[in-house]
């Protein structure tokens, strides 16, 4: 087959792709027989199945009541807040358990309180998220030279690093790899740079490990800022924007083959059997305030001391170094379709807000130009709820970016952390657009 038939069916076929550099032939237990059409990675149906029965319901908490009975839930076993216990929100995302479903909807109905379900089965919808391809598709994939990164399927770390390092070498002298540390378990937080400017910009992802869209979009901006980078020639002559997908590596791989829905690195905490630190509460600006827990067990857990994980500290000490430089600094998150601006810890504001704001409400205008849905703009701490230790506050306050961003990308919860593969193409590029209408509005 010549490559521009190869070219012509890859663009094509609606099918998702593999996630792994090799294929990986179905398995017999990867056959549930509930979706009999579906191919599935093994790895992926044996962490699914810690789901079978878990349920993501949608809480009302109109009343201070309810408010008060989910608290009494948090870091209990079976339960995983997929948003925050907040009065500034009308609704409340949390996974549970079957036991715990049952138990918690009786006490809702009880006293009153109203929910509703937005994933009827966790374990499908893992399974349904990231689907095998055909196998015509992969044996058009596995001929392909280079790499095997798609847009069209979620992809494991070593899928992302090897992307880099083919955009490292097919642009030399526009883009070159970098790294800024090693994980806990010893893994890359790799990045690329792309651009010629003097001035700088820093975009990160998957900060959080299960938010799966976030790495996705990060790197469809690697590829704008590459492969179409032609078109970008104002933001790349002016500009080098640093951008690092994964940058919990450890916490990110797990999410494949240990638990779906873990967010926090992998540390190890002495004293404590719990595993990792949030990352986006480690950083050491108002370090362990609002929005923390000191259970090392919560998903909040800010870690023993401010940038005790090196995952923070790789960021600090590289954007520290590039203090002088470093003009915009955005980080991807999921879910809630908002683009926060500082501060995330309290509802002060910095004085250049109005600004930051101007160029925030951009981003928001570029992507629903774009195809995208609509995004709430301002601070976390006024839309969702106070938190401390991010990395967008830290970014602001204490390595003296100006322009610090932190975006909730899709959905609003249908999904939620279960985006399915098929809507990364168009998250990559109504996203894309936001960041390049941000960049030039400070051009
Ligand atoms: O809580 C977070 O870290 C972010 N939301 S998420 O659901 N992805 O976990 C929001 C962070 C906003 N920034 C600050 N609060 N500083
Ligand atoms: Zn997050």
């Amino acid at each position: 087959m010549g490559p521009l038939v190869s070219l012509l069916l890859l663009l094509l076929t609606p099918a998702a792709v593999p996630a792994h550099g090799q294929v990986h032939v179905q398995s017999s237990r990867g056959d549930t027989g509930l979706v009999p059409a579906l191919r599935l990675r093994t790895e992926q149906a044996d962490n699914a199945a810690q789901y079978a029965g878990y349920q993501v319901l949608r809480v009302n908490v109109d009343n201070n009541g309810t408010l008060d009975l989910l608290r009494t839930y948090e870091d209990r076993p079976g339960v995983d807040f997929w948003t925050p216990i907040s009065p500034l929100v009308p609704t409340v995302d949390v996974m549970v358990s079957p036991d715990v479903r049952s138990e918690l909807t009786r006490r809702l109905k009880d006293s009153g309180g109203s929910y509703g379900v937005n994933i009827g089965n966790v374990q499908d919808a893992i399974v349904h998220q990231n689907p095998i391809p055909s196998p015509f598709y992969l044996e058009l994939l596995e001929g392909r030279q280079g790499y095997q990164l798609t847009w069209k399927a979620y992809h494991r770390l070593a899928v992302h690093h090897q992307y880099m390092d083919y955009v490292e070498h097919e642009y030399r002298g526009l883009c070159s790899t970098f790294s800024v540390g090693i994980s806990t378990e010893g893994r890359n937080i790799k990045g690329i740079r792309c651009g010629l400017g003097e001035r700088e910009i820093w975009i990160d992802g998957g900060i959080h490990a299960r938010e799966w869209i976030s790495p996705a979009v990060v790197s469809y901006l690697v590829k704008d800022f590459s492969a179409t980078s032609y078109k970008e020639q104002d933001i790349l002559k002016a500009f080098t924007i640093y951008m690092i997908p994964v940058l919990n590596p450890d916490g990110y791989e797990y999410t494949h083959t240990g638990r779906r829905m873990w967010r926090k690195t992998r540390s190890r905490t002495p004293g404590s059997s719990c595993v990792g630190a949030d990352p986006n509460r480690n950083f050491g600006y108002h370090w362990g305030e609002a929005g923390t827990s000191t259970n090392p067990c919560s998903d909040v857990y800010p870690g023993s001391r401010p940038f005790s994980e090196p995952e923070t500290r790789g960021v600090r000490d590289f954007l520290l170094q590039h203090k002088n430089k470093m003009e915009m600094y955005i980080s991807f998150h999921s879910y809630s379709q908002m683009l926060f601006v500082p501060y995330g810890h309290g509802t002060e504001r910095p004085s250049d807000y109005d600004e930051l704001l101007r160029v925030a409400q951009k981003g928001a205008a570029a992507l629903q130009a774009a195809g995208g849905p609509a995004f709430r703009v301002g601070q976390a701490s006024r839309l969702l709820y106070a938190a401390s230790g991010g990395s967008d506050d830290w970014a602001k306050a204490k390595a003296n970016i100006k322009y610090s961003f932190t975006f909730e990308l899709r959905d609003k919860g249908f999904n939620g952390f279960l985006l399915p593969s098929s809507l990364i193409e168009q998250s990559g590029r109504e996203t894309a657009a936001a960041v390049k209408a941000m960049i030039r509005a400070i051009l």
